[in-house]
């Protein structure tokens, strides 16, 4: 397996819960290099979010991004994108409750738009994400497979 970087979001509406959802991502042996709190306006909010921007949701999705503060993580492990997308759990929160019940959605997630975590679904999405937040990180050893660093 190889260890691979993903970007996580703690969204607006898990904001408040930042601290229980790094203790559960911890607890699942994710290593996080990078963290940083922003406010994303309206317009960084669509940026993020472009692929969508045909969908009936784009609208309602950017102004939810952008009504609070976001933490963002690049988070570090074997198979790390996978991994962490399996620990959020289906993209709708009452889905996840019904279906993966341990999962941070199930556990943090407003509903079906508001869902509590972002998690890149691809190598070629995680590096997009990863350089929309942290533009230097490509440029570390982490991202090079070396040094692993624990900052919290
Ligand atoms: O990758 P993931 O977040 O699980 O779902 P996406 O299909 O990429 O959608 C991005 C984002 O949009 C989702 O987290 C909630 C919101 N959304 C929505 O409000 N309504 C939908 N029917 C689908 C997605
Ligand atoms: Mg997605």
């Amino acid at each position: 397996e190889k260890i691979e970087s993903t970007l996580a979001l703690v969204k607006p509406d898990a904001f408040d819960n930042t601290e229980n959802i790094i203790t559960i991502i911890k607890r699942n042996g994710f290593v996080i290099s990078e963290r940083q709190v922003v406010t994303l306006s309206k317009e960084r909010a669509a940026q993020f979010y472009e692929e969508h921007k045909e969908r009936s949701f784009y609208d309602d999705l950017t102004t939810f991004m952008s009504s609070g503060p976001t933490l963002a993580l690049v988070l570090r492990k074997a198979d790390a994108i996978t991994s962490w997308r399996q620990l959020m759990g289906p993209t709708n929160s009452d889905k996840a409750r019904k279906e993966a019940p341990d999962s941070i959605r199930a556990k943090f997630g407003t509903d079906g738009s508001k869902n509590a975590t972002h998690g890149s679904d691809s190598p070629q999405s995680a590096a997009r994400e990863i350089a929309f937040f942290f533009p230097e990180y490509q440029h570390s050893s982490e991202f090079n497979g070396q040094d692993v660093r624990e900052y919290l």
